[in-house]
C-alpha cells in the first residue's frame, strides 16, 4: 500500500480553499501514516486578472499552521511540510534563497513548471502563433534550462502538466516527438539524486493517464532513475490519494520499481511499493 501522499494543496494555497484540518482529518480517516503538504509558490508569477490569483505562500503562518496540527493530530499521522516551487530559468537565486532560508523547515520541495518564459499553458494564449507540439516542446526545453540551473529541488512535478491542457488533449502526445529533450533532462538530474513524482491529478480532471506518461516514467527508470514520489495533487480533501491503489501501484511496478519515495529534511526514504 501507498501510505503518504506527497502532493496536496490546502488553504495556503490561492487555488485552494481547504481548511488544513479537513485534510489531515481525511487522511487519518483514509489510514495512511504520513502525509506531506506542498502548498504552491509561484516565484515571481504574473498576477491573472481572470482569478487574481498570485500563487504566493505565506511561509511563516504556513509553518505555524502545521505546527499547530502536528500538535493537534501528531500521535495519529506524521505530517511533512514541503512546498510547491513554481520554477523558471529566472528564478534561480530566488529558489536558492527560500531553500536556505527554510532548511530546517522544509522537508520537501517539488520543482515544478507552471510558466513558460512568463506563459501559463493553463490559458490558450500559450498556444498562440504556435502549434501544439511546439507548445509542448517549449515546456520540456524550460523544463531542460530549470535543471540545469537549478539545484534546489528534490522531485520535478508533473513533467507533462501541459498536456493536461492542450486543446485537443492527451492524444497529442507522442514520446517520439520529445525522446530527445526529456533524455537530456533525465541525463541532467539523475546524476543529481533528483527524482520525479507521479502525479494522479489528471485523473480526475480530464486524462486517462496520470503525470506523466507511462513512456516518460519507463525512460526514467531506463537511464537509471529511481527516486519517485505519489502525489495526488489534491486540492480539496476528497481528492487525496486519488487512485494511488487502482492506478500508479499497478503503473510503477508494471516498469519495474520497486520503491517509492517519501521525504524528511530534503532526504528521500525509500517505501516498498
Ligand atoms: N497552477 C494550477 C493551475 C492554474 N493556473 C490555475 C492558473 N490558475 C495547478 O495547480
Ligand atoms: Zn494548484
Ligand atoms: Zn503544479
Ligand atoms: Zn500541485
Amino acid at each position: 500500500m501507498i501510505i503518504c501522499d506527497s502532493h496536496i494543496h490546502s488553504e495556503f494555497s490561492s487555488d485552494s480553499s481547504a481548511p488544513l484540518d479537513s485534510i489531515i482529518q481525511k487522511a487519518i480517516q483514509l489510514g495512511i501514516p504520513k502525509i506531506c503538504l506542498t502548498d504552491h509558490h509561484d516565484i515571481d508569477f504574473p498576477i491573472n486578472p481572470e482569478d487574481g490569483f498570485d500563487f504566493q505562500l505565506d511561509f511563516d503562518s504556513y509553518f505555524a499552521a502545521i505546527d499547530e496540527i502536528r500538535h493537534r493530530y501528531g500521535d495519529r499521522i506524521d505530517v511533512r511540510s514541503g512546498v510547491e516551487l513554481g520554477l523558471m530559468n529566472t528564478v534561480a537565486g530566488k529558489a536558492r534563497d527560500i531553500a536556505d532560508k527554510y532548511k530546517n523547515e522544509l522537508d520537501f520541495i517539488i520543482g515544478s513548471s507552471h510558466l513558460v518564459r512568463g506563459l501559463d499553458p493553463y490559458y490558450p494564449a500559450y498556444y498562440e502563433g504556435r502549434t501544439e507540439i511546439e507548445g509542448i516542446r517549449d515546456y520540456f526545453e524550460s523544463i531542460l534550462e530549470n535543471v540545469t540551473l537549478i539545484d534546489d529541488f528534490d522531485v520535478y512535478g508533473h513533467l507533462d502538466y501541459v498536456v493536461r491542457y492542450c486543446p485537443s488533449g492527451e492524444k497529442i502526445f507522442r514520446m517520439a516527438d520529445y525522446n530527445d529533450v526529456l533524455e537530456q533532462i533525465f541525463k541532467i538530474i539523475i546524476p543529481k539524486g533528483k527524482g520525479i513524482e507521479i502525479n494522479t491529478g489528471s485523473l480526475y480532471k480530464n486524462m486517462s493517464y496520470a503525470h506523466p506518461h507511462m513512456d516518460i516514467l519507463k525512460l526514467y527508470k531506463d537511464m537509471g532513475g529511481e527516486i519517485i514520489t505519489v502525489g495526488s495533487d489534491a486540492h480539496k480533501p476528497e481528492y487525496l490519494c486519488y487512485d494511488f491503489e487502482t492506478y500508479a501501484r499497478d503503473a510503477l511496478t508494471s516498469l519495474g520499481y520497486r520503491y517509492y519515495c517519501t521525504f524528511k529534511n530534503r532526504k528521500p526514504e525509500f517505501n516498498p511499493l
